[in-house]
């Protein structure tokens, strides 16, 4: 048996070819890793000394030739393959085993020139690969570090690789050599006449890995999967763990993003309980429970078999009261052993622990880097995350009242929250909790009457309130109502033909009014 070894990452690749070796394996390899393997005290054969070539061009032609792609690609069930082998002195390459240059790496790399990048396309790696991948049942590929240890396995166990095992490394390897070209193509097309790259390429190539089939979609009838991004951010959806429950269904992964993206927005403890992709109590506290307990009085109707999310480890007490309700996914950075006592008894609730740095999230951990993409007929529409996040320098008070501290900070409480729900949204807050929302309505009105006849279910009083709306009030009746429900103050973008109108409104009211300037449009 013949190996080809010729690798840019030369982890474990010592290891794998002493093993092959001890197997009676010929070794063959190119230049860089052949000196390691020598160094190592192993056997091997340069592919210069099998082709009679010297790698040429810096390199750029090493493994070209018929004496390598023949080895690969002969069908060894085919008489005609293996005679025009013998004839042309070719021999077979049974195993290959090779990584790309790393064209990814020094892409990402900041300063990173087009030269750079040019030379770190690998031609020679994927050709092989290719070669052997197409020739599965003959040719086991190996093109990550992570399969060496199966290989040897299985040759040690019956001195060849299985048939089943030969053809995953064959998809793997497609898939690898896929992923390589999209990165090239993607990097390519990005880049802008000065030299820098576009947020937005003339081709995206959206590559993702499925993580699990799903029982359906969003209904019964509709068949769907869930796939994570080749590369996830940490602290995202993708990378959870589900520590116990019942297998996460379609509506839950979307509505736990939204409790997930939505309490990782809070620097403080906070609490957001999600039912239909929206908010339905949010709140911060001293602790999970406070958090926890002030979310869950906004609206305790809706919050039954809700997605709820923490940005701190949950504890017993926190666990034990949410545990009094019926609850689809609960989701912390982590979990005590007393709050996973508290849901020992509970077979079905989905518990997801992802892991947060510490110090909380992270402006990557927010969703930052990540583009927002919208299936669209036969198209996608891509905009980059709402990740703004506004200060309390933005606010422009444009009425004749001034807020409060107090309600400076339960305007930008509402804000936060706003930003999470569907449009149109107007969420009314105090002290750090949402006493009443309404969302996804087709008039900013509507919402608004919502908002407050929510509170009303909930016993809550809106006198005192801060209210955001997450784009501007077009007619002063929207203010009207909130104004009428209790709000004291409120916050939306401003920008509106009828603004002054509105303000007045305010002015007349007696109520404060800031400007964000911004609009959080969710759709
Ligand atoms: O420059 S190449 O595109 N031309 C080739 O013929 C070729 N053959 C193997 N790159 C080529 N390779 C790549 O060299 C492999 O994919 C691997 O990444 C690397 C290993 O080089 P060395 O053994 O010299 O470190």
């Amino acid at each position: 048996m013949n190996a080809l070894l010729s690798v840019s990452d030369k982890t474990g690749i010592v290891d794998l070819a002493r093993a092959l070796h001890d197997l009676g394996v010929r070794l063959l390899s190119t230049g860089g890793t052949a000196r390691l393997l020598a160094d190592s005290g192993l056997p091997v054969t340069e592919v210069a000394e099998l082709t009679g070539f010297p790698e040429m061009l810096d390199g750029r032609v090493k493994t070209l030739h018929p004496k390598v792609h023949g080895g690969l690609l002969a069908r060894r069930d085919l008489p005609e393959h293996m005679a025009a082998l013998h004839r042309h002195a070719i021999a077979t390459i049974d195993i290959l085993v090779v990584n790309l240059y790393p064209f990814e790496a020094t892409v990402a790399k900041p300063g990173c020139t087009l030269e750079d990048a040019i030379e770190n396309i690998d031609i020679g790696g994927p050709a092989m690969v290719r070669s052997g991948a197409k020739n599965w049942k003959d040719v086991a590929v190996l093109t990550d570090a992570s399969q060496y240890a199966q290989v040897v396995q299985e040759l040690k166990a019956s001195g060849q690789v299985s048939k089943q095992t030969k053809f995953a490394l064959s998809v793997a390897a497609f898939n690898r050599i896929s992923n390589y070209d999209a990165a090239i193509s993607d990097y390519l097309s990005s880049l802008q006449d000065d030299g820098s790259r576009a947020a937005f390429p003339a081709q995206a190539n959206g590559r993702f890995v499925k993580l699990q089939d799903l029982r359906y979609g969003e209904n019964p009838h509709q068949q769907a999967a869930f796939y994570r991004d080749l590369h996830p951010a940490p602290g995202s959806l993708v990378m959870a763990q589900q520590l116990q429950g019942k297998e996460l269904s379609y509506n839950n992964i979307a509505d736990a993003d939204a409790a997930w993206e939505c309490v990782k927005s809070f620097d403080a403890p906070a609490c957001v309980i999600v039912k239909h992709a929206n908010p339905c109590g949010v709140a911060v506290g001293k602790d999970p429970l406070e958090a926890y307990s002030k979310a869950f009085q906004t609206d305790p109707t809706s919050a039954f078999g809700g997605i709820i999310a923490f940005n701190r480890p949950l504890d017993g007490a926190g666990a034990q009261a949410v545990a009094k309700q019926f609850v689809e996914v609960l989701m912390a950075p982590d979990f005590t052993p007393e709050a996973l006592a508290a849901f020992a008894g509970k077979a079905n609730v989905r518990l997801l622990k992802i892991a947060l740095p510490p110090g909380g999230a992270q402006p990557w951990d927010k969703g930052q880097n990540l583009m927002d993409i919208k299936r669209v007929g036969s198209g996608l529409l891509m905009q980059t995350a709402d990740n703004h996040e506004l200060a309390l320098a933005d606010l422009k008070v444009v009425t004749k009242k001034q807020p409060t501290a107090q309600e400076l900070q339960d305007l930008l409480f509402a804000w936060k929250v706003a930003k999470y729900v569907k449009s149109n949204a107007i969420v009314f807050c105090k002290d750090g909790m949402t006493m009443g929302v309404g969302a996804g309505q087709m008039s900013r009105l509507d919402s608004a009457r919502i908002a407050s006849i929510k509170a009303q279910h909930a016993k809550l009083s809106l006198q005192g309130t801060a209210v955001a709306s997450d784009a501007f009030f077009p007619f002063r009746d929207g203010l009207d109502v909130v104004v009428d429900a209790g709000a004291t103050c409120v916050i939306q973008p401003g920008g509106s033909m009828r603004d002054a109108e509105v303000i007045a409104a305010a002015d007349e009211r007696g109520v404060a009014m800031v400007f964000s300037g911004v609009r959080h449009f969710r759709h």
